[in-house]
Parts: structure tokens; sequence; C-alpha cells
């Protein structure tokens, strides 16, 4: 019998762990599968196959998080990027501020030029992201969300573009603590449910370069501890429990939204440490599609607000330090 070759092996880079082998797995009982998921370290990196498999569907359940390895290639991340350029280069030459409603931010990049930190709707201008979100290897992510779920890239924040650095005026060096099922009940008013968080990663992210943080298990946390655990966004601070989820590019990580999660800032300033993700939205809910009429909602006022407070306390802090280092 002839192997059959998959026509795009995955890329694995030198310094990476192989995925978990599975290959004798696919078959698992689910209780099999979640003795296994019980005992394999929180760092496991898994495999995206054409189904999720039962080990897979374990380790969700249980810590509310699964990494994917290497799902892109590199020449479809460098396509990513270019486009990412391109459509930045479009809101700063047009001045948009925001795409369907949601505000762009901005900051500025080492050489002090203009350059976008986060921005929904990514696809809206760009066909060719629009194409690659909803490729047919995504598949069984979309039907582990439901049956019914759709890739929401007019819904919601659309495609989400994230790029963190670390620099006098960044906006977003970080993100503190919170859950997307906050967002989730400012967009609904209503209880979220199961819902998943679907992120792409560019950037190869060591644990002391900062990024992403998730709290295992507190996806299964009630109503209560979800709104007030931490305060949304304004704790930074360390969690005994966290766990950093370490990437290589092209990896697709995979979070319920219920769970506590957040982006530490790399310790690094200015291009080194820059941390770029960008965030499918897989929705199951009404079908609220959002357009350039769109008007910008409550919550997001809110947050936007919150976000270039920040930034601007910073910038005055980072205006003083110079005077005074002037002043010496
Ligand atoms: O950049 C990331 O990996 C996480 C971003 C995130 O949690 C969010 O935008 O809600
Ligand atoms: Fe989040």
């Amino acid at each position: 019998m002839v192997a059959q070759l998959s026509p795009h092996p995955p890329h694995r880079f030198d310094d990476e762990p192989a995925p978990y082998d599975e290959s004798e797995l696919l078959t698992m009982s689910p209780l099999g599968a979640r003795d296994l998921a019980l005992k394999l370290p929180l760092t496991t990196r898994f495999e995206l196959r054409d189904d999720i498999t039962p080990l897979q569907f374990a380790f969700l359940d249980l810590h509310g998080f699964l990494i994917f390895a290497g799902v892109l290639r590199p020449d479809e991340l460098s396509m990513i990027l270019s486009e990412m350029a391109r459509v930045e280069r479009k809101l700063i030459d047009e001045d948009i501020t925001s795409v369907c409603g949601v505000p762009v931010w901005f900051a500025l990049d080492p050489d002090g030029n203009r350059t976008v930190q986060r921005m929904g709707f990514s696809s809206y201008y760009s066909d060719k992201l629009e194409a690659l979100v909803t490729d047919a290897r995504f598949e069984p992510v979309r039907r582990l969300i439901g049956e019914d779920a759709r890739i929401g890239t007019r819904e919601k924040d659309g495609v989400v573009f994230n790029s963190y650095i670390n620099t006098p005026t960044s906006l977003r060096p970080n993100l503190g603590w919170h859950t997307d099922s906050l967002r989730d009940i400012a967009y609904n008013r209503e209880m979220p449910g199961p819902m998943l968080n679907v992120g792409f990663h560019f950037d190869r992210i060591k644990p002391e370069d900062g990024g992403l943080r998730l709290i295992p298990g507190t996806h299964k946390q009630s109503a209560w501890p979800m709104l007030t655990r931490k305060l949304h966004f304004l704790d930074n601070k360390e969690d005994k429990d966290e766990v950093m989820v370490e990437t290589w590019p092209g990896d697709l990580t995979l979070h319920d939204g219920r769970m506590w999660h957040r982006v530490k800032a790399s310790p690094h300033v200015g291009a080194k440490s820059l941390r770029r993700s960008m965030y499918v939205p897989y929705v199951v809910d009404r079908y609220q599609p959002k357009d350039a009429s769109t008007k910008t909602n409550a919550y997001m006022l809110v947050l936007d607000a919150v976000i270039k407070t920040k930034a601007m306390l910073k910038k005055r802090k980072h205006k003083k330090l110079l005077k005074a280092t002037r002043k010496r």
C-alpha cells in the first residue's frame, strides 16, 4: 500500500518539540482519552487532522485550551503579513480610524511611523485573508464549535489582527487578565454558552518573551467568578496557576472564551518585543452582521477609552523621564 502524502506537509522548526503522536490513538474511548489527557503536560502540542481526536476533545474539555502546531505554512504567514501591511497603509493614507464600528488602535513604531496595534474586521479589505480563514483545513475546528457554527468575518469584531509591541507610545504592549465572555455578554446581552476563540500566531514567543497566559480549568467556573475573579483588563499580575503558551510561527490555538487569560508584556523593547496574533470568530448565535454603517458599541467605546488613557499616561511618564535624564 502506498502511503498518501499530504500536498502540504506541516512545517516544523528545529527547536520545536514534535506534536504528540496520536497515530495509534485515533479510536480511543472517551474515558481512556480523559485518563491520558490528565497525564499530559499542559504544554502539549497537537496536530490538526481531518477530525478533532478523542484525546484533543478530552484535553480541551479538561483544561479549556488546545495548541495545534504549525497549521499555517511560512508562505501563508508571509501572505497574511503583507496583506496586513497593505491594509495598514490604506488605513493610514485614508485616515480610516474604525472598521465596521470597531476602532483601530494605532501607535508609533520604533522608527516613529504610525502603525496598527489592533484592528477588527481585518479581512474586510483583504479577499486573500478572507479566503485563507475560511479554508477547508479549519473545518474540524468549525465542527468542534458546532455543526451550525460559521466563521464570522462580518460579525462581532470580525477577524482581529493584533500587533503587540513595546515602545514609549504603544497602546498595547500587553493585555490584562480577562475572559472573552464579557465582550460576548456586552454584544448579546445574555450569559454566554461555550465559545471558543481561535487564534493564529506569527512569532516565536518563549516564556521569557511574555506572551499568552491562561488559567487552565477556569472555563468551568460559574458566572460570578468569571466576572469577578480579577479586574477585567486592569489586573496584570502573575497568577500561580497560569500556563504560558509558547508559540512558533504558524501555530493555532483554541481557548474557551470563558477562561481567564492575558498577554504578558515583553520585557524587551522595540522590534524584539513584537508579537502578532490573529483571532477568528466562530459564531453560533443569531446572525448579526456588521458593515460600514455600524456604530461603535458602548463596550468598545469604554475599552477604547481605557486603552487610550493608559497609553497617554505611559507617554507622559516617558516624557517626564526624558526631561529628568536631560537635566542630569
Ligand atoms: O493575542 C492573543 O493571543 C490574545 C488576545 C486576546 O486575548 C483578546 O484579544 O481577547
Ligand atoms: Fe481574550
